[in-house]
């Protein structure tokens, strides 16, 4: 059996997969409803200064460690995985001081992760994704580099408020004393591997070009960009390294204490959607994945490392070789509620959608709030609000739908089939739009669990 762990924002999930590529049973620790003491009700502290969004890395410990007893709890015979694979949140980072690694080379059976890690941290929370508070930050380290062109070419994206580099900045400035104390610094994917290999983590190619740290080209930290993000930088980063290749065997700490196999191997783990991409079976060029969700996200595998002139969308590593391209739309679900309302529509009126006749100079530009693919402010723009009402719902799905295929070009994609998922996908007039402007036929999933699955396929795909 195989082993994957997706550390989310909301929640851990571990998964088996049977050798013959069935998935097996499964547990699910919802850090606000199974931790509650965290006082994280959605996977994150509440009360936090404007703009800041930080987790307890502890918390995250802590369902690692409950997961594995709720999965030897169901009767599973954990000897009997060979390998573990692993992904987490993309971007949030977790800072180490210099008893990190006798920590963990010596863990003890005994007593609880917990116990024994929270000596070791130098910053008691970590900034995740959510984080937007480093606007200065990333203008700081963009003009160092001469420009955002010259940081998006290097690491397949601008200087992003969320990304790893201009956070550890933000630190490094607001508290240069616990900067200064910090040894390590890891992300969410490469702490939880460190802990399960009892020795430091590399970074995989995929999480780490999240960091505005890693040159896309190379696959290796760009000295410039390091160097411009904090003081003794190059010093705290792990390696770099592929997710497809174990790099240790697990700790004697889960052997003693949940029985695993001490050959058991562990992967470098990835981030949420490198992880995801492989577990859609889209990690191989062809395929385009879209997610009509609270957001509206396109991602797919990319051989080569192309990075968007508009600076919008962004390119990770892909665990299964080459790169892969994330866009991401904030006009998804919340827009196509609040357009349904203004019509006084109902879903059944976007059923019907697909099968209404548009002439061509009706365009929608379906933005009703903010938006950052491309950068625009909040502003519905219909050529034709003459139409009828089905007529308008169609021109503005073919307007979302448009504006994610318009970011293929700069992908240099051609889809041969547009994997759909996410709450809007069951739609039938929002999926025949989405196929009509594609050029090419859907396949409809479910997307749950997609992350756990991808990190399960690599370590059974690893040697
Ligand atoms: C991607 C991003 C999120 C996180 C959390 O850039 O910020 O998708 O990975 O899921």
């Amino acid at each position: 059996m195989f082993l994957g762990i997706d550390s989310s924002t909301q929640s851990l999930t571990a998964l088996i997969l049977h050798a013959d590529g069935q998935p097996g049973p499964r547990v699910n620790i919802n850090f606000g409803r199974d931790l509650p003491h965290y006082a994280c009700p959605q996977g994150f502290i509440a009360d936090m200064p404007a703009g800041q969004v930080h987790s307890p890395p502890l918390m995250w410990l802590e369902a690692l460690e409950l997961a594995l007893t709720q999965l030897g709890q169901q009767g599973l015979d954990l000897s009997r995985i060979r390998a573990i694979g692993g992904d987490g949140q993309q971007h949030g980072s977790v800072y180490l001081n210099s008893r990190f690694l006798p920590v963990l080379a010596g863990l003890d059976a005994k007593r609880s992760l917990v116990e024994q890690l929270a000596p070791c941290l130098s910053r008691s929370t970590s900034p995740i994704w959510m984080d937007n508070s480093t606007a200065t930050e990333c203008a700081e380290i963009a003009k160092a580099l001469g420009g955002d062109a010259e940081v998006c070419r290097r690491s397949g994206s601008i200087t992003t408020p969320r990304f790893t580099g201009p956070q550890i900045r933000a630190f490094s400035k607001r508290d240069p004393g616990a900067w200064g104390a910090t040894t390590h610094v890891h992300l969410v994917s490469s702490f939880l591997a460190s802990i399960l290999a009892g020795r430091e983590a590399p970074i995989d190619f995929g999480d780490g070009a999240g960091m505005n740290l890693m040159n896309l080209e190379s696959g290796q930290w760009d000295a410039q960009l390091v160097a411009a993000t904090a003081p003794s930088l190059a010093a705290k980063l792990p390696r770099l390294a592929s997710a497809a290749q174990s790099f240790a065997r697990i700790a004697p700490y889960f052997v003693a204490k949940f029985g695993f196999d001490p050959l058991c191997r562990i992967l470098p783990f990835t981030g949420d959607n490198p992880a995801s991409l492989v577990g859609m079976a889209a990690g191989r060029p062809g395929s385009v994945v879209v997610s009509l969700g609270t957001s509206d996200t396109l991602f797919a595998a990319m051989p080569q490392p192309r990075t968007d002139p508009a600076g919008c969308g962004h390119v990770f590593g892909n665990p299964l070789g080459g790169f892969m391209t994330l866009a991401c739309v904030r006009n998804g679900s919340l827009a196509r509620e609040a357009f349904r309302d203004q019509l006084g529509a109902t879903w059944e009126d976007f059923e019907k959608a697909a099968f209404v006749a548009l002439p061509a100079d009706a365009i929608t530009e379906p933005f009703l709030f903010d938006e950052i693919t491309p950068r625009r402010a909040a502003g519905l723009v219909e050529s034709r609000p003459d139409l009828s009402s089905p007529q308008r719902i169609r021109a503005f799905l073919e307007g979302q739908a448009r504006n994610l295929r318009a970011q293929l070009d700069w992908m240099c994609l051609k889809p041969e089939l547009l994997l759909l998922t996410g709450g809007a996908s069951k739609n039938d007039g929002i999926s025949a739009v989405f196929s009509q402007v594609f050029g090419c036929p859907v396949q409809r999933f479910e997307l749950s669990d997609s992350a756990a699955l991808g990190a399960a396929k690599l370590a059974q795909q690893s040697s």
